[in-house]
């Protein structure tokens, strides 16, 4: 594809506001005396960078410019904007592209764009992440552009992914196909994805309205008691429950919860209920997010999520200011009393493997992808099925695995013979092993500059290891995360392993090793429960198998694979 320098797009884009048009005086003036990342965003809003990535890859594909001459400011903050992050630590002129993928749906067609877009880089490939997303990796910022279009061609963006933005919007990966569900997310998932990130004037990517953040911000919507995903760690939770009088579908809201290195907190309850119409979710999520923009603080920014805002007010007093913010738009929207949660006993249930879905003889079936990781060929692999056995669609999971649904039962035989599924060389599984198949884990230190340690590849092993080790008769999610910014959320896991400094004693001296805490008990679904505080530190990795183990069998029933063998 070829893009030209100022394409039609680029045209209306320079004609947007600015993000920090839309601030109150009174919230300019907090970001006057704010934290540096404010100021930098007030020197030049940070929705510039969505003409000038075009500017930028066209200068240095033309040798006019090289990418270490890109103002600094841009090249580490405001290219976040457009979902570039520069991986300066680690691989030094190549970025991270993070997109947007609402509900975690994508095409065959979108996943072998992917492939073709990180192929032409050494190091190129694809994760999916804890947030059921997609990040391109390797990415060259003279290529950002045509791959900006090749997204935008493709009803997808990577605007407003990073930095002080709306993540991606989280639903249930089961949506439409679950006999168990209460909502179907997908349409308001996508409502979502659009109030934040399409300007309403220009029908474009990039909407202003949201351009000026205080800090980045998570919703999740849940479909099914199941919780998949994850409404208590998000700064707006929506968990599907009936009306109690009328019936009427709707959401109980629950605010607030997020992780981070000074503050890992649950949501707590907002005592809001809505029905699951887009009117009522749009507008909803439409008063809080002006709310938090406008009034959150733009000083600390360890401060400025939402919670901090919520107890600011008190949430009374906070729930009192989303009603009136939503009176306000006169939409017809009415807020109520949350309502009761079901109460009749609900097992969690399994995404990986193959399922019956309510449309008959129709099964969806779950693939592991080992720490969310695809090459090329494997992003063609997947799209190859995709076509072949469900209609092209794909589910990502915040597992960071994939669904592919709607397949016929009659052919499900043969889809777990193909050769991507069953060669020697596959890292795909149908059915994994109950550990192995449950690891989840962020990009950590081959990409990560606050990693402390290398996550992905010691928790792909570490979970082959463990599985030849003990044998247990559930899932038991073991999350490892680089840093205590958690982004793989270790709070959640049956078993979470966090980066941390660690000594060891090495020809009779202490020397600095490699190493973690590790957090037991973590749960989710509906009675969900964050491990706050690790039960122990300074683990080194080298030493970590055994710790493993003994946790295993003290906390989750696992036995010797060897003892079990003789029984
Ligand atoms: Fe995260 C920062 C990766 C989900 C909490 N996160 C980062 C950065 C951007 C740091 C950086 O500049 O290198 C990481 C990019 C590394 C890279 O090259 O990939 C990064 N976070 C990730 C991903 C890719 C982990 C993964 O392997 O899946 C996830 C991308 C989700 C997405 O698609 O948008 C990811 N991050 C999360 C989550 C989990 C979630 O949302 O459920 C959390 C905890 C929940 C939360 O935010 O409350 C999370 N990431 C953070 C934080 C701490 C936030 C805070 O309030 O302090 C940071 C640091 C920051 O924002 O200052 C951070
Ligand atoms: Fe990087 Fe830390 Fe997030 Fe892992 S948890 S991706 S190391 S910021």
């Amino acid at each position: 594809m070829t893009v030209t320098a100022f394409s039609a797009t680029t045209t209306l884009l320079t004609k947007k506001p600015t993000g920090t048009s839309f601030l109150p005086e009174e919230t300019i003036d907090r970001a006057k005396a704010g934290s540096p990342i404010e100021k930098i965003k007030l020197e030049k809003d940070g929705s510039a960078a969505w003409v000038d990535v075009y500017e930028y890859a066209r200068k240095i594909r033309e040798g006019e410019m090289s990418w270490e001459e890109v103002e600094k400011a841009d090249l580490d903050t405001r290219l976040k904007y457009v979902g570039m992050l520069h991986r300066n630590k680690r691989t030094p002129g190549q970025f991270m592209m993070r997109l947007k993928v609402p509900n975690g749906i994508v095409n065959s067609d979108q996943m072998r764009f992917y492939a073709s877009c990180v192929e032409k880089y050494d190091n190129g490939c694809v994760d999916i992440t804890t947030r059921q997303n997609i990040q391109l990796r390797g990415v060259r910022l003279e290529h950002a552009d045509v791959i900006i279009e090749g997204l935008h061609a493709r009803n997808q963006t990577s605007f407003q992914s990073a930095l002080d933005s709306v993540r991606n919007v989280v639903g249930s990966p089961l949506a439409g196909i679950d006999d168990q569900e209460m909502v179907d997310t997908r349409e308001l998932c996508n409502a979502l994805n659009d109030l934040i990130s399409l300007d309403p004037a220009t029908q474009t990517r990039g909407n202003p309205a949201y351009a000026n953040l205080p800090r980045k911000f998570n919703i999740a919507i849940s479909g099914s008691r199941d919780d998949y995903a994850h409404t208590h760690i998000n700064d707006i939770g929506l968990v599907p429950t009936p009306h109690a009088q009328t019936g009427v579908m709707g959401f109980n809201v629950v605010l607030g919860g997020y992780m981070s290195i000074k503050r890992v907190a649950e949501s707590v309850d907002s005592n809001m209920w809505i029905p699951a119409d887009r009117n009522s979710v749009v507008t909803l999520c439409e008063a809080i997010l002006r709310l938090f923009r406008d009034e959150s603080d733009r000083k600390d920014r360890q401060k400025a999520r939402l919670l901090w805002l919520v107890e600011k007010y008190g949430v009374a007093a906070f729930k009192e200011a989303v009603i009136q913010e939503v009176q306000s738009y006169q939409r017809g929207v009415t807020i109520e009393d949350a309502q009761p949660l079901p109460t009749t006993p609900f097992q969690r249930r399994e995404l990986l493997g193959v399922h019956p879905q309510p449309q008959e003889g129709k099964m969806r079936v779950g693939i592991l992808v080992p720490v969310g990781r695809l090459s090329a060929t494997e992003c063609r692999q997947l799209a190859d099925l995709a076509d072949q056995y469900s209609a092209g669609e794909i589910r990502l999971t915040v597992e960071q695995n994939v669904i592919l649904p709607n397949v016929d039962a009659t052919r499900i035989d043969a889809l777990l013979q193909e050769p991507a599924l069953t060669s020697k060389d596959s890292r795909f599984q149908v059915n994994p092993g109950f550990i192995e198949g449950n690891v989840v884990s962020c990009t950590g230190a081959e990409f990560c500059g606050l990693a402390l340690i290398e996550t992905k590849a010691n928790a792909a092993a570490m979970g082959q290891e463990l599985e030849k080790l003990v044998k247990v008769d559930r899932p038991i999610r073991i999350h490892w995360t680089g840093c205590p910014n958690s982004c793989a959320q270790v709070q959640v896991a049956d078993i979470g392993i966090m980066g941390a400094p660690a000594r060891k004693e090495i020809n009779g001296k202490k020397v600095a090793v490699p190493g973690c805490k590790i957090f037991v008990g973590g749960r989710i679904g509906e009675d969900a429960h964050l491990a706050i505080d690790p039960v122990q530190e300074a683990v080194p990795l080298e030493d970590l198998i055994p710790e493993l183990v003994k946790i295993l069998k003290s906390e989750f029933g696992a036995v010797d694979v060897l003892v079990d063998k003789q029984n």
